[in-house]
């Protein structure tokens, strides 16, 4: 048996920790947000009857069912294949939308497919978008508008209760298991409730919905579902991007600020990550003549996102034909070609990594950010928040993208960090600088993000975590 060499490690604390666990860092992550996390980049549907009247929102007409037409059955496979081939994770279908109307057989309302026009009677998206996912091994998520311009107990007391909840759970029930439901920011104003006359109604969002029981009642139904605004939060933009400074720690009162959203709150006592949510089109529903953006623009948004501690949900708006038009298809496959190129092969799994410092005693050697498992992580000793380390990948090669993880699960810490290549170990040249990291952080030479370039000649990528809360946990480095 060997005695421990210094005699702290007699104290209480060292025998309850015998392993030498760094202590959290609050707000820390659930399991199930950390799943959440994992899942990085996903797929987002907006269909319903705004793309049969040509609108972005359907709360300035008289509700009526007929507006939804599709004369054959919307081919959710094909849609959910388009996503796929983008490398998309997971996919988050619209239910329902401002509108109210539910394109599953609610029991909940009559303003359904069941009434629809066409083929509309036999349609059940939810069900079709979830078998496409699960035959692809995709996760599964619903998005669910609180908002309701045509319901006529909206803004009453009953609406949450006997309307909206009953479709949450119906849709929480009937599918299979979700990852992500979404509520949304936009979720009150004026509408045509009742189907009578233009009204407007008012509520307080803040209270109106009951989170508090609804995001319950959901995690009762679905234990492995987030849940929008309780658990992870809008970026503050539809634009496609999230802070380069992004902190998953978040401050309640800061909800809606667009600031705020958009790089969290260093202090904020939520563990609230950001969701980046764009289109891959200008408009959210389909519309004839669209322009897709270009495979090259959906991939800088790609790192602008998933590239700064955010996940990405990306919209894809089928047409009336109930088909993902072919130029968004085009758009997907191309990123999904680009990030298999550019951001796949990882340089420096399993090459040597050499700390400066390493916590002691314990297994957290410098070698576990390249042992390709998120489960294992580099530390340093609970007085050392700086510490660097280097990568040698063998020989020279031509870098263009090294990406930084944190052991997230006790809680995000680095506050700043410098990135460096040499090709002798010696003579050093500034490659990024950085200030957060969260669960991932993708480094372009010197964070530019608008071009490829020809990427930086390489054989040592020197790390140096200049700043942290406490003592760095880092649970992966790539070179791509
Ligand atoms: C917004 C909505 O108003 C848009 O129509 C869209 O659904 C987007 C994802 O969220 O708040």
């Amino acid at each position: 048996m060997s005695l421990p060499v210094k005699s702290q490690d007699f104290t209480e604390q060292n025998l309850s920790n015998p392993d030498n666990i760094p202590s959290p860092v609050f707000p820390v992550p659930t399991e199930r947000q950390l799943n959440w996390m994992e899942t990085e980049f996903y797929g987002f549907s907006h269909y319903g009857p705004n793309t049969f009247v040509g609108t972005e929102w359907g709360n300035n007409r008289k509700p009526n069912p007929k507006e939804y037409a599709p004369q054959t059955i919307p081919d959710c496979d094909q849609w959910v294949e388009a996503m796929h081939s983008a490398g998309m994770k997971g996919a988050v279908v619209i239910c329902k939308h401002h509108d109210g109307f539910c394109l599953w057989p609610t029991e909940s309302t009559d303003f359904s497919v069941l009434n629809g026009a066409g083929v509309s009677a036999q349609v059940d998206i939810p069900l079709l978008f979830s078998e496409a996912c699960r035959k692809r091994n995709m996760k599964f998520g619903v998005y669910l508008s609180p908002w309701d311009a045509s319901n006529e107990h909206y803004a009453t007391s009953t609406y949450v209760t006997d309307v909206f909840l009953k479709q949450i759970t119906e849709l929480c029930t009937n599918y299979g298991e979700l990852f992500e439901i979404w509520f949304d920011g936009a979720n009150g104003g004026q509408g045509y409730y009742g189907g009578n006359s233009l009204t407007s109604r008012t509520i307080d969002k803040k209270t109106y919905y009951d989170w508090d029981n609804l995001t319950q009642r959901i995690h009762e139904m679905q234990p492995n579902c987030v849940v929008w605004g309780r658990e992870f939060r809008w970026c503050g933009n539809e634009d496609g991007y999230s802070g380069k400074t992004c902190w998953s720690n978040f401050d309640v009162n800061g909800i809606n600020s667009e600031t705020t959203n958009n790089v969290g709150a260093e202090d904020g006592l939520l563990f609230m990550p950001s969701e980046v949510d764009v289109r891959t089109t200008s408009k959210w529903f389909w519309t004839a003549a669209e322009q897709a953006k270009s495979a090259e623009r959906l991939f800088q948004i790609y790192l602008e996102s998933v590239g700064r501690n955010a996940t990405l949900i990306m919209n894809c708006a089928p047409n009336t034909d109930g088909v993902m038009p072919e130029n968004v298809c085009t758009s997907l496959r191309g990123l999904g070609e680009l990030l298999t190129a550019r951001l796949s092969v990882d340089m420096a799994l399993d090459k040597t990594v050499t700390a400066e410092q390493t916590r002691n005693p314990g297994n957290f050697a410098a070698s576990n950010m390249t042992d390709g498992d998120k489960n294992t992580y580099w530390a340093t000793n609970d007085d050392e928040i700086t510490g660097t380390f280097v990568i040698d990948l063998g020989e020279v090669k031509t870098i263009h993208y090294v990406t930084l993880q944190e052991y997230i699960a006790l809680g995000q810490r680095v506050k700043g960090f410098s990135i460096e290549t040499s090709s002798d170990n010696s003579s050093w040249d500034p490659f990024a600088t950085g200030t957060t990291i969260g669960y991932k952080r993708i480094m372009a030479k010197n964070d530019d993000t608008t071009s490829y370039g020809n990427g930086t000649q390489a054989r040592y990528i020197r790390v140096k975590i200049t700043d942290s809360k406490a003592c760095p946990l880092i649970s992966t480095v790539s070179v791509y």
